[in-house]
């Protein structure tokens, strides 16, 4: 087999992301053998140094650095990945961009839309290759929603509905801000469960429904002090602990979307169902490889939800895996991205979601918050091709 050439990756942040990302460089060639790139671990970068030396052993990085603007320096790095909090998305972006290496962001593309856009620019500017992770698409079972839609199964698209459910942050006792906890820091994160868990089912559902055209929404704080780790003391919390929004779609359906840390019994409920003319679908993280899917146009006598079990070898993604009928998980979501990245890289193409694509993400996060806090209706703006 002909040597593949390297993929150097600079990963910058080591959290829960930072493994998941790691990881899918580890497994993608075992699995994608036809790539003719290998990504290479070379660099590690966060502030925490003790922890940080740990993690690049554990994970096999060959280096470490405590400053990420080093990283970008570097002239042994192709690619820098984005696994900070989100307020410094843009910051690394931007350098990263100018010294003309390729990015792989972690969603949402920053807090907000003016953050958003000198990323877009500076990308589209430098001609590097760009991609924001919103992994579900890349499941074989959300894919396969894609396909059947794609070739106009359930015709005429009526109603979409999407909930991403948790329960994780009901204790008041929680701290806001620092390490694992920055997601309830308003600073760092620039909303709550919008730009955290809508932001997600918001990329999935362009990409399986088309542009959301306006919004209207519902926000709720819960809990309205917690102690900040920064400061030690009690401090106004600011992001959105629930969001409930409708909407309309460019292709004149309707949305419905509800996400919350406030559902007991709920850890990371990601759900979605779509109802067309002829037929819906419906999908749930919790039981990942299976589609639902019910067509009208079958007979009568046998019409009714099918369970699709979403493992056979002509499934997307599934040839790459096991025998037909053993299920994949939640890591194998990112692997497919870093082979589809790759793949897009070796035939010279973009890589969806773009940082424009994300954009557009997060254009809709932001008309939802716009909206709850003005009480109305608001135009999101978003051009979808
Ligand atoms: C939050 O708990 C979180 O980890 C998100 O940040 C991820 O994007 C989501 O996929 C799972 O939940």
């Amino acid at each position: 087999m002909p040597k593949k050439k390297e993929l150097r990756i600079g990963l910058i942040g080591y959290g829960f992301m930072g493994r998941t990302h790691t990881n899918a460089y580890k497994r993608v060639n075992d699995f994608f053998p036809e790539l003719k790139h290998r990504p290479v671990l070379k660099v590690v970068c966060a502030r925490n140094e003790e922890r940080l030396k740990a993690f690049a052993e554990q994970w096999g990085y060959e280096s470490t650095e405590t400053d990420w603007r080093k990283v970008i320096a570097r002239d042994d790095i192709d690619a820098i990945d984005i696994c900070t909090p989100n307020n410094m998305h843009a910051e690394i972006a931007i350098a990263a961009a100018k010294a003309g290496k390729m990015i792989l962001c972690e969603k949402p593309l920053a807090r907000t839309v003016a953050e958003a856009q000198p990323m877009v620019d500076a990308v589209e500017k430098a001609g590097v290759m760009n991609t924001v992770y919103y992994n579900y698409r890349r499941l074989p079972a959300v894919t396969l929603a894609k396909q059947l839609i794609d070739a106009g199964k359930l015709g005429k698209i009526f109603h979409y509905r999407a909930n991403f459910l948790q329960d994780w942050t009901i204790s008041p006792e929680l701290p806001q801000g620092g390490e694992g906890l920055w997601r309830l820091d308003n600073d760092a994160a620039g909303s709550g469960v919008t730009g955290d868990l809508l932001a997600h089912c918001i990329d999935t559902a362009m990409w399986l429904n088309g542009g959301i055209k306006d919004v209207s929404a519902v926000t709720e704080t819960f809990i309205k002090e917690r102690v900040h780790t920064g400061s030690g003391k009690k401090q106004k919390v600011t992001i959105d602990d629930a969001c409930i929004f409708h909407c309309h779609f460019s292709n004149g359906s309707l949305g419905v979307f509800e996400s919350t840390r406030y559902a007991r019994g709920h850890k990371a409920l990601y759900t979605f169902e779509i109802n067309g003319e002829h037929a819906s679908i419906r999908w749930d993280l919790h039981d990942l490889n299976r589609l639902e899917y019910f067509d009208h146009r079958d007979a009568s006598k046998e019409r009714g939800w099918r369970s699709i079990h979403v493992t056979d070898g002509d499934h997307p993604y599934m040839d790459k895996w096991w025998v037909p009928g053993l299920s994949i998980g939640y890591e194998h979501s990112f692997v497919h991205q870093v082979a589809d990245f790759i793949q897009c890289l070796e035939a010279g193409k973009p890589c969806s979601p773009t940082f424009m694509e994300a954009q557009e993400t997060q254009k809709v996060c932001e008309a939802v918050l716009d909206s709850a806090k003005s009480r109305s209706w608001k135009d999101t703006g978003v051009v979808w091709k």
